[in-house]
């Protein structure tokens, strides 16, 4: 079997963190690594005065670990840039908050090109290379032009835009033929595969064979949806951990009877946090019956702090807050605990167990791992309910949710009483139908059928139906 390269902007398997703490992506990639004798390469995350592409190497158990360091620059145009002030806030449907400068895009390119040069030391002939998420979109293509002519596979973790966005992107169209070097194209759902052959069908007159295959500027690409879940084990409560009990333990005890809805996100715009607290304020305001008998936990990790729109959403979030706490908190309730660290895996399962609610309900996300931890944390004989937003991938697959409209504060505030009053039985049914999607299409099958697809061995029935996916 040839070996495994990964290459994601960060590498998520370091030495420092192990067990429960780490995040349920970066074990998979490092089981699809460890079965490959495989190699992760990224950026270290730290800065330099001027580039070396000197690799630092280290080896974690059957993982080779490649990082390099990049220039202060690259990281502001790259990624603080173009990755995150571009593709990011566009693929997420706020064009209010895409910034287009023509250095964000030269950064980008150059750190692709950086990538490509450095992955020559660490890519022998016959190796697949599998490439993550929109920071590396050219890279295949900066690859090629080195001479690798290795079979490489992309996968992108974020929606796919409508056309009618993507083509106010300055580029797109380099951007969608640098796809084409690659051979493989995976995305989370249908939805986002219907919105590439979109552009596909009306900017480049092409149309999509039905074994998924395309061809364009000159190359054939497959295209396929493979969405992204959990392995339920990690998360089920015959399987916890000491520091998920624990966490469990902690938080069932700070209920003082209380009924408990969770939210965990990044600190996020797509995420819907303002619309959240809004809707649950809506919830307090029509049923005052409920109030000191519930509460919110809403936990965001601050991300990509050094851009101005996450500082200005973390702003705006602390002041509403603040504000729903003083219109409601008595004495001895605080109806809304809003809490910005971040926390094990592990830790997470716990407190996941003993929430009554899941409030997920993000404006645009590419599939939503929370949602499926939820479940997969759940006690069976007493699950909690899951709210969820239409417009999370992961909708698609768990539609024993309540499914929501984020943008509906009455809606969403209908759903949160209802989940609180539903009954042990409807809990249980709708509990028992997600949780069978969840095993159905765990984290490792999402892996497994991506690199089945990639390889150049026969397909099995499977992966021929996942290629190609929804109708052009
Ligand atoms: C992108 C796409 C897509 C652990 N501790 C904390 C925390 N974690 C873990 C969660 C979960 C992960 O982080 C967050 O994953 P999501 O899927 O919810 O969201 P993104 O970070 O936006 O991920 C998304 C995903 O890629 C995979 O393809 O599903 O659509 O946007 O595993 O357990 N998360 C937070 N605080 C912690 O303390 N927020």
């Amino acid at each position: 079997m040839s070996r495994l390269i990964v290459v994601s902007n960060r590498v998520g398997l370091s030495r420092d963190v192990g067990g429960g703490a780490v995040g349920g992506l970066s074990a998979a990639i490092t089981a699809a690594l460890r079965e490959n004798q495989g190699v992760w390469f990224g950026w270290s995350g730290e800065t330099i005065p001027q580039y070396t592409g000197q690799l630092s190497l280290d080896r974690i158990g059957d993982v080779t670990v490649a990082k390099v360091d990049l220039e202060e620059q690259d990281v502001d145009e790259y990624y603080n840039g173009y990755a995150n002030r571009t593709l990011w806030p566009l693929f997420h449907n706020r064009i209010d908050l895409t910034a287009y400068e023509r250095n964000f895009g030269a950064g980008y390119a150059r750190v692709n090109q950086r990538f490509a040069a450095a992955l020559q030391a660490l890519v022998a002939p016959g190796d697949t290379l599998w490439i993550h998420d929109y920071h590396l979109i050219p890279l295949a293509a900066e690859l090629r032009k080195l001479g690798f002519t290795n079979r490489i596979g992309f996968f992108l973790h974020i929606p796919w835009p409508a056309r009618q966005l993507l083509t106010t992107l300055p580029g797109h169209r380099k951007l969608v033929q640098a796809l084409f070097e690659y051979d493989l194209l995976g995305f989370h759902t249908d939805e986002w595969l219907s919105a590439f052959k979109g552009y596909l069908n009306h900017e480049l007159g092409v149309t999509v064979e039905e074994d998924g295959v395309v061809e364009a500027f000159g190359r054939k690409t497959q295209i396929g949806a493979f969405p992204i879940g959990v392995n339920p084990r990690d998360f089920a409560p015959e399987a916890a951990s000491e520091a998920s009990i624990e966490a469990q333990r902690r938080m069932e005890e700070s209920l003082s009877g209380r009924q408990m809805i969770i939210g965990v996100d990044r600190l996020d715009y797509s995420k819907g946090l303002e619309e959240r607290f809004q809707a649950y304020e809506r919830f307090l305001e029509d049923h005052p019956e409920s109030r000191e008998k519930v509460f919110m936990l809403q936990i965001a990790t601050p991300s990509r702090d050094s851009v101005a729109a996450y500082q200005d959403l973390r702003g705006r979030l602390d002041a509403e807050a603040g504000r729903i706490n003083g219109r409601f908190a008595s004495l001895d309730w605080v109806p809304l605990r809003y809490v910005n660290s971040g926390y094990r895996q592990d830790e997470l399962a716990g407190i996941y167990r003993s929430a009554r609610a899941a409030l997920i309900t993000p404006l645009r996300d590419g599939m939503n791992l929370v949602a499926k931890e939820y479940i997969a944390a759940q006690d069976p004989a007493d699950p909690g309910v899951l709210i969820l937003s239409r417009f999370a991938g992961a909708a698609a697959q768990m539609t024993s949710a309540l499914i929501v409209n984020p943008y509906d504060r009455e809606e969403t505030a209908d759903a949160i009483h209802r989940a609180l009053k539903m009954d042990r039985a409807e809990r249980i049914l709708r509990w028992q139908a997600l949780q069978e999607g969840l095993e159905a299409e765990s984290l490792d099958h999402w892996w497994q059928s991506f690199l089945d697809a990639l390889s150049e061995r026969p397909k099995s029935p499977a992966v021929i139906a996942r290629i190609g996916g929804a109708a052009a």
